[in-house]
C-alpha cells in the first residue's frame, strides 16, 4: 500500500479522468470516466493528498463513443460512502480534480444557478451586498422604449413612447425576448410548484431576501413585472421583444444608448406570456392577491388577442424588407403555435378551472410534446397537469395520455443511456448537441425527474443525476458548465458583462450553452465533433453564450436533486 501511494504521489492532476467536480451524494451513484488509455485496469480513490487509498476499482472494458474519437473506460466507485474529499487516480495518468463525498452535494451550485438570474436584471444597479466584485451600474432603464414601425398600431403609433423596464437580459447580449421568457419562467415555476418546501428555505441573497416570499418567486416576479409591461393594454397583444436595432457591442449594459423598440406582436408571445400570467396568478396568490390579480386579467385578455390572431408568427426578415430600421437582433421565430396554444390552455385551466376556447386542450391532448425548447413548450402544460390535484373526471383521459407519454419518454431515455460512452442520459443521438445542447441535457434530466414524481421509482431519479454529473464534468470536453462551479468551467462566456467588466472571474452561477457542432459562430474551435465542438472563447456563442432558458432547467434539475437526495437515501442509507 505504501510503494501505491508513493506511485500515486508521483502523480499530477489529469484532465483524462472526467467527473462530476463538485461531487457525489454519499449513497448515490458515483462514475468517473477515462479517457485517455491507460495499460492497467486498476483505478483508485484517494485523499487529497494521496497518502490514503479509500477505495480501489477496476475500469470497465473500453467503450467508443458515438459522438467522438474519444474511447473511455469507467471507474464506478459507488460503494464508496465515507463522506470526504478525494481524487480518483489511475496508474500512468495521474488524478482528477477534488472533489466532495457528502450530503447536499450540490448544495452550493443549485444556488448559485437561481442567483445567475440576479446578475441578468436589467434596469438596476447590482450592490456590492448582493453582487460582489460583480457589482455594476443599472443598464438600459426602458422607460422610453420606442413602437417600431412594425408594431405600429391606431392607438401606438411608430416611434410612440412606452415603458417597459426591469426583467432579465436575454443572454450574452441586452435584449429582453417575451418567447425565450415564457419557457424560462415556466420552467421556473415549475421548479418552485413541485417542491415548495424545498424553495421556502433556500435563500440567495439577492435584495429581497427575507421577505414573505421565497427567493425564487422574487426572482422570477422580477421578470413577470417587466411581462407585463410587454402588453398592449389596448387588445391584450404582447410584442415579441424589448430590443436594439442591432447588438450591443461587448460592453457594460450601463454605458449603452442605442434606441430600444418593442417589436410586432406575436402568436407565440402573447400565448407563453398568457400560460406564464395564468401559472404565476395561482401560486402568487398566497403572498401578492393583487399581482395575482392583475396576472389572472392579463392571462384572459392574451387568450382573447390569440383568438383573434391564432398565427401569427414573428418572421423578422420578412418584416425588416418592409420596416425601418432593420432589427438585427434574436428571432425566437417560432411557427407552429399547437404546443403554445396547449401550455397557456392548460395554465389558464388549471389556475381558473375552466375551460378555455373551445375546450382546445383537450384536443390537443394529442400533441406532439416533446423534450421543452423555447419553441417546443407543450411539456410544461402536462407537467402542470400532472402535478395538479383534484382533477376532474372529464379531463382523466387526457392526463392519463400525458402520463404515458412523459414515462414513455423517461424510458427511452434509460434504454438510451446504456449506448453511452459517459455513462449519461444526454447523448441520446448526434441531435442532442444542438445550439444551447446543455439545456437538452437538464431538460432530459426534468422529464426523468417527472417520470420520478409520477411512479417514485429511485432508479428515474438516477438517471437524471447521470445528466447532472454530465454538466458538471462528466462529458467529452471536461468542463463543468457553469461559471464559477468545480475546478474547470468557463472563464470567457459570450456574456457581455463577464467580457467587459475587468474582472478576471465571469460573473458566477451561469451555464454555458454547450457542445454545438454547428459552431455558427465560425470561431475557431479546437474540437468540433458533436460532443466536443464546446470552445471557452467568448467569441464562441453557438457554444459557450449563456442564457435565461438554459439556466432555467438546471436551477430545476440542480434543485430538484437537492430536495430529492434526503428523501431518497442518497444523503443516509434509508
Ligand atoms: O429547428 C432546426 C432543426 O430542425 C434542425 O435539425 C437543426 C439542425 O441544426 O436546426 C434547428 O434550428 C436551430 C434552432 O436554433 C432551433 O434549435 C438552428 O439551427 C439554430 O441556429 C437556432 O439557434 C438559435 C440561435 O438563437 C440563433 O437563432 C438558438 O436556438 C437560440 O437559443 C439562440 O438564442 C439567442 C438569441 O437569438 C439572442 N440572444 C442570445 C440567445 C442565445 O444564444
Ligand atoms: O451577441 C450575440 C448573441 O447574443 C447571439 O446569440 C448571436 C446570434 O444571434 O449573435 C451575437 O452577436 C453577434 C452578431 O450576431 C454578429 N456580430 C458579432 C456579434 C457578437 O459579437
Amino acid at each position: 500500500l505504501l510503494l501505491l501511494a508513493a506511485t500515486l504521489h508521483a502523480q499530477k492532476i489529469t484532465t483524462a479522468i472526467k467527473l462530476n467536480q463538485c461531487g457525489f451524494y454519499p449513497h448515490a451513484p458515483k462514475v468517473a470516466v477515462v479517457t485517455d488509455s491507460v495499460t492497467g485496469n486498476n483505478f483508485y480513490v484517494t485523499t487529497t493528498n494521496l497518502r490514503d487509498t479509500v477505495f480501489r476499482g477496476t475500469l470497465s472494458d473500453i467503450k467508443r463513443s458515438a459522438y467522438s474519437a474519444t474511447k473511455t473506460r469507467t471507474a464506478d466507485f459507488s460503494a464508496l460512502a465515507v463522506p470526504g474529499s478525494y481524487v480518483v487516480a489511475v496508474p500512468g495518468l495521474g488524478h482528477s480534480y477534488v472533489f466532495d463525498i457528502r450530503a447536499q452535494v450540490h448544495h452550493n451550485v443549485a444556488a448559485a444557478v437561481l442567483k445567475g438570474y440576479y446578475y441578468q436584471r436589467a434596469s438596476m444597479p447590482l450592490e456590492e451586498a448582493f453582487a460582489g466584485k460583480w457589482r455594476r451600474s443599472a443598464g438600459h432603464p426602458d422607460n422610453k422604449v420606442l413602437i417600431h414601425a412594425g408594431a405600429a398600431g391606431s392607438q401606438r403609433p411608430e416611434g410612440a413612447v412606452i415603458k417597459t423596464p426591469g426583467g432579465w437580459y436575454d443572454a450574452g447580449d441586452y435584449n429582453k425576448y417575451i418567447v425565450n421568457s415564457g419557457i424560462t419562467m415556466g420552467t421556473l415555476l415549475a421548479a418552485y410548484e413541485d417542491f415548495p418546501a424545498y424553495f421556502r428555505q433556500l435563500h440567495t441573497n439577492i435584495p429581497e431576501s427575507g421577505d414573505a416570499m421565497p427567493d425564487i418567486l422574487n426572482e422570477v416576479v422580477y421578470n413577470l413585472r417587466w411581462m407585463l409591461t410587454m402588453q398592449d393594454p389596448a387588445d391584450g397583444g404582447v410584442y415579441n421583444k424589448c430590443t436594439n436595432a442591432a447588438f450591443d457591442g461587448m460592453v457594460m449594459p450601463g454605458v449603452t444608448t442605442a434606441p430600444r423598440y418593442v417589436v410586432q406582436k406575436g402568436t407565440a408571445a402573447t400565448l407563453d406570456f398568457a400560460a406564464v400570467t395564468a401559472q404565476a396568478a395561482r401560486i402568487l396568490k398566497p403572498f401578492d392577491p393583487r399581482l395575482a390579480d392583475s396576472c389572472l386579467k392579463a392571462a384572459n385578455k392574451a387568450w382573447q388577442w390569440a383568438l383573434q390572431h391564432p398565427a401569427l408568427a414573428y418572421r423578422q426578415d420578412s418584416l425588416n424588407r418592409i420596416y425601418q430600421p432593420v432589427i438585427s437582433t434574436g428571432a425566437y421565430g417560432d411557427r407552429y403555435f399547437s404546443d403554445e396554444w396547449l401550455w397557456a390552455a392548460s395554465e389558464l385551466y388549471l389556475t381558473t378551472r375552466q375551460e378555455k376556447g373551445e375546450a382546445v386542450w383537450l384536443q390537443l391532448g394529442e400533441d406532439k410534446a416533446g423534450l421543452p425548447s423555447w419553441a417546443n413548450v407543450a411539456m410544461l402544460g402536462y407537467y402542470s397537469f400532472l402535478r395538479s390535484k383534484d382533477l376532474p373526471a372529464a379531463v382523466s383521459g387526457t392526463v392519463k395520455q400525458m402520463r404515458e407519454k412523459v414515462l414513455t419518454l423517461a424510458d427511452s431515455y434509460m434504454a438510451g443511456y446504456r449506448r453511452s460512452a459517459f455513462g449519461t442520459v444526454m447523448g441520446q443521438s448526434a441531435r442532442d448537441f444542438i445550439w444551447g445542447s446543455n439545456a437538452v441535457a437538464a431538460n432530459q434530466g426534468i422529464v426523468l425527474l417527472n417520470a420520478y414524481m409520477l411512479t417514485r421509482e429511485k432508479k428515474y431519479v438516477d438517471y437524471a443525476l447521470t445528466n447532472l454529473d454530465y454538466l458538471l464534468g462528466r462529458n467529452a470536453t471536461g468542463y463543468s458548465f457553469v461559471t464559477g462551479t468545480g475546478s474547470k468551467s468557463p472563464m470567457h462566456p459570450h456574456h457581455r458583462p463577464s467580457v467587459a467588466d475587468g474582472v478576471t472571474d465571469p460573473v458566477p452561477g451561469l451555464l454555458a450553452g454547450g457542445p454545438n457542432p454547428g459552431m455558427q459562430d465560425k470561431c475557431s474551435y479546437e474540437f468540433t465533433e458533436p460532443e466536443t465542438a464546446y470552445s471557452d472563447n467568448d467569441c464562441a456563442y453557438a457554444s459557450n453564450e449563456i442564457a435565461i432558458n438554459w439556466n432555467a432547467p438546471m436551477v430545476y434539475l440542480a434543485n430538484a436533486i437537492e430536495a430529492l437526495a434526503p428523501k431518497i437515501g442518497y444523503s443516509t442509507v434509508k
